[in-house]
């Protein structure tokens, strides 16, 4: 049996700590600290006619006051475009405090620092603010008429537009056999992680010192380089320490947000430390949402069910600012072709401007959507054709000898898109075994001789995870032998501080116990992208490994100079190295590490030993060249392109004949992320995303109405499922290992939550009889729906 920590499913080292309340979350942090707290629009669309606060500084414990006009320099510019890109028509980002105009409801107009929190929404409340309010812009019609625009200065809606086209669609659509049209709708919805956004801030400009910004986010880095530039303070004088973070799922990769510029800066203008912490309605109100598109699907098929040209025509609803650029849309169009090869493809999507909160990456990023049009199409066909869906998406998959497979299409930087490895007839056969989908039809017959209704579903998928650019790893060993490892990436809840130990645990053979890892610190980790897309096992996992592999060269080296052996006849395991032959000889690496370092000080807990420079050799330098004290060594890992997952899910479901309740009988899931570095955690990866596929399929949807105003924005009424209402799903796995990367895996992070709502839209379908055509379905949708497919 191998006892590599790489593949065997560890138990988390971070969770022990988190279960027993020890964790340290931002708000955890704030106690002591000044209180921001923010004057939100209560209209969708409106100019700011003036905003009187004579009021609240009556306020017992008000310490300022702040809207735009206090705000100067790069301070009083809109906030950057993160992600720019040739399809972008108009970017339009907001303002940290709004200048003139809100675009949506929830936006800050302005900001009051007080003693604590309840004097700071007194505050709040008693500033008036004058509206002149215009006419809101709501939903994609609404948006794509250009009847009314979202921005003053701007002629209609479109933030972008994006055609990717391979082969003539078109023109094949027109020539094949058979063709099909189709209207598909996916509603916006929400990450909504537990812990909402949150910074806190201390400014301390002692000698060498600056700003030191604690704040619940995916990209310290990002957030760092922000606050730099728009404080106008050198990038040394501000570190960014991201806390234990409760969830994250793509909402917090957002840098900087307004209030993770405007609480630095009023704690330097201030002097005194100043903290936020979001509540729940303003997260629904005032953070991102995803995944609204509607969608034309044009196909023509032949007799098989093989798609020979697809033409799919996306509006994507943007919200009312373009932080992201088109990154949402591109990940559709670029992914939503699965892992099937049609003849010709070609894809436009309008993203347009609405007066509604801003739309950014949510777990799976697009591809949600991107799946629900490319797996209602292969369902559309097999009912035309009265085939097996199986079999039509059999005749449509790429071949294992066809990868690396390149679909022509470009990503966000410009880099094709390749399919790496993978082996999707294998996922498809696996996922129809799995859920026993050759015996369904009996069991749904059965069923139905008894009134019930049941039905069947599948969904492939693909997903390019981890691009670039880079992430890097810090490995060093103490001269106690303890291992200390550092990555850019902040951590919210994927396991990275146990993955990571299990890399360097096989890498210098030590015991995970030995090693600590520390996420999100730019001081020991400054170059870091960030945590999302599905990258930290690719890219941080790789770049530790390599630091590691760096490490143990030195250690070898080292050791087999003191030790007078070959460094290849050294073994490194259990924290020591021997030599191969003659056991007893041998040194730990904690001497491994004082022997590094010439000055040879020793550091424990009882005792401070110096032995001061004793180098025997006196040819050269104690310090060679390009060589470094000491017993640690970085990298950076910069993959040349995403790398490839794939997976199928399958779902059965029964829809009761008189309420319309929906009910999962089995979830499966197949999923193919390359080698795996700890199933257990994959798997909780993989269960929580089916989690969240199942919410915004059967539950979740942001209900605005016709004045832009957010209907449903708390717990009370936005239908996060309980526990009892998500399937434990069954899983199997396939392991395709990456060409690209040291360590061959793939992303995992998103794989649960991508087909959802294909997977069930399809089962609900199957058991019903009639198309489904938009996503979440509820009781009452299906409800209305038999009403008027009966009516005919
Ligand atoms: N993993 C593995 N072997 C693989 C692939 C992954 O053991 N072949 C492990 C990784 O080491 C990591 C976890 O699985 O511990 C997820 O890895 P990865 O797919 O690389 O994703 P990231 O680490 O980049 O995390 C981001 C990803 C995304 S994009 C979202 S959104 C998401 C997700 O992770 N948000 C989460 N999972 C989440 N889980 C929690 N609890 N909270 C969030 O906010």
């Amino acid at each position: 049996m191998s006892d590599r920590m790489v593949g065997a499913p560890v138990q988390r080292t971070e969770d022990e700590r988190l279960v027993t309340g020890q964790g340290s979350f931002l708000d955890d942090l704030c106690r002591g600290a000044a209180a921001a707290a923010f004057v939100r629009s209560p209209h969708a669309h409106a100019r700011i006619l003036d905003i009187d606060v004579t009021d609240a500084l009556d306020v017992d414990g008000l310490i300022a006051v702040y809207t735009h006009e206090d705000l100067s320099g790069p301070m009083a510019d809109p906030l950057p475009m993160l992600v720019p890109h040739p399809s972008i028509v108009a970017a339009r980002t907001p303002y940290a405090l709004a200048r003139e105009y809100v675009h949506h409801v929830g936006e800050a107009v302005a900001m009051v620092v007080a003693r604590d929190r309840y004097a700071a929404e007194d505050a709040v409340e008693r500033i008036r603010v004058g509206y002149d309010v215009r006419d809101p812009v709501v939903g994609l019609d609404d948006a794509f008429s250009a009847e009314r625009t979202v921005h003053e200065d701007m002629a209609d809606n479109v933030a972008g537009l994006l055609v990717q086209e391979v082969g003539g669609a078109p023109a094949a659509i027109a020539a094949a056999p058979h063709t099909l049209d189709l209207d598909l709708t996916i509603e916006r919805s929400a990450c909504t992680p537990l812990e909402g956004r949150g910074v806190h801030a201390r400014w301390d400009p002692g000698a060498g010192g600056g700003l030191r910004l604690y704040t619940s986010t995916q990209t310290a880095t990002g957030v760092r380089a922000a606050v730099a530039a728009r404080l106008e303070l050198p990038l040394g004088q501000v570190e960014v320490v991201v806390p234990d973070v409760g969830g994250g799922f793509g909402v917090k990769i957002v840098h900087p947000w307004p209030e993770e510029l405007l609480v630095p800066w009023a704690a330097r203008r201030l002097g005194r430390e100043v903290a936020w912490a979001e509540d729940r309605r303003e997260h629904f109100i005032a953070s991102a949402h995803e995944r609204a598109q509607r969608q034309r699907v044009r196909v023509g098929f032949d007799g098989d069910g093989r798609i020979l040209g697809l033409d799919v025509r996306i509006l994507h609803d943007n919200g009312a600012y373009l932080p992201y650029g088109m990154i949402i849309p591109i990940v559709t169009s670029t992914q939503l072709l699965g892992p099937y090869k049609p003849g010709a493809y070609r894809v436009e999507v309008h993203s347009l401007y609405t007066t509604t909160v801003i739309v950014t990456p949510y777990r799976g990023a697009g591809r949600p959507q991107g799946v629900f049009a490319m797996e209602r199409t292969m369902d559309a066909i097999a009912d035309r054709l009265g085939r097996d869906r199986a079999q039509v998406r059999a005749a449509n998959l790429i071949h294992p000898r066809d990868l690396p497979y390149d679909q022509g299409l470009l990503f966000q930087d410009g880099r094709p898109l390749v399919y790496d490895s993978g082996d999707y007839p294998a996922t498809l056969n696996a996922i129809t075994d799995l859920v026993g989908w050759d015996d369904f039809a009996a069991y749904r017959e059965r069923a139905r001789a008894e009134g019930r209704r049941v039905g069947i579903g599948l969904a492939c998928y693909v997903e390019g995870t981890a691009p670039g650019p880079y992430e890097g790893g810090h490995v060093q060993v103490e001269t106690s032998g303890r291992v200390r490892v550092a990555t850019g990436l902040s951590t919210q809840g994927q396991g990275h501080q146990t993955v990571l130990a299990q890399i360097v645990a096989d890498e210098l053979g030590v015991p995970m116990s030995d090693i600590e890892v520390t996420t999100g610190d730019t001081r020991r980790m400054p170059y870091s992208v960030g945590t999302y897309a599905s990258r930290g096992a690719v890219t941080s996992g790789s770049a530790v490994a390599m630091a590691a592999r760096k490490v143990r060269a030195k250690a070898l080296r080292v050791a087999a100079e003191a030790l007078g052996a070959d460094p290849g006849d050294l073994d490194l395991s259990e924290g020591r190295i021997r030599v191969r032959g003659a056991p007893s000889e041998g040194m730990d690496l904690g001497t491994v590490a004082v022997l590094s370092n010439p000055l040879r000080y020793a550091f424990d807990a009882a005792s401070v030993a110096a032995t001061q420079f004793s180098d025997a050799r006196h040819d050269r330098p104690p310090v060679a060249e390009g060589d470094a004290p000491g017993l640690e060594g970085t990298a950076f890992y910069s993959p040349l392109r995403c790398t490839f997952a794939n997976g199928a899910h399958a779902a059965i479901v029964e829809t009761d004949p008189d309420t319309a309740e929906i009910r999962i009988l089995r979830y499966c899931v197949v999923h193919d992320c390359g080698n795996v570095i700890n199933p257990m955690i994959v798997e909780g990866q993989v269960q929580g995303g089916v989690a969240q596929g199942v919410a915004g399929a059967l539950l979740e949807r942001m209900v605005y109405d016709g004045g832009g105003q957010l209907l449903n924005a708390s717990f009370m009424d936005f239908l996060m499922p309980y526990a009892s209402e998500v399937p434990v799903a069954e899983i199997g796995s396939l392991e395709t290992a990456s060409p690209l990367n040291p360590l061959g895996v793939k992303g995992a992070g998103e794989a649960g939550v991508i087909p959802g709502s294909a997977v069930l839209a399809a089962a609900i379908e199957d058991a019903e009889g009639f198309r489904i055509d938009a996503m979440p379905i509820s009781p009452s949708d299906l409800f209305h729906l038999r009403r008027r497919h009966a009516a005919g």
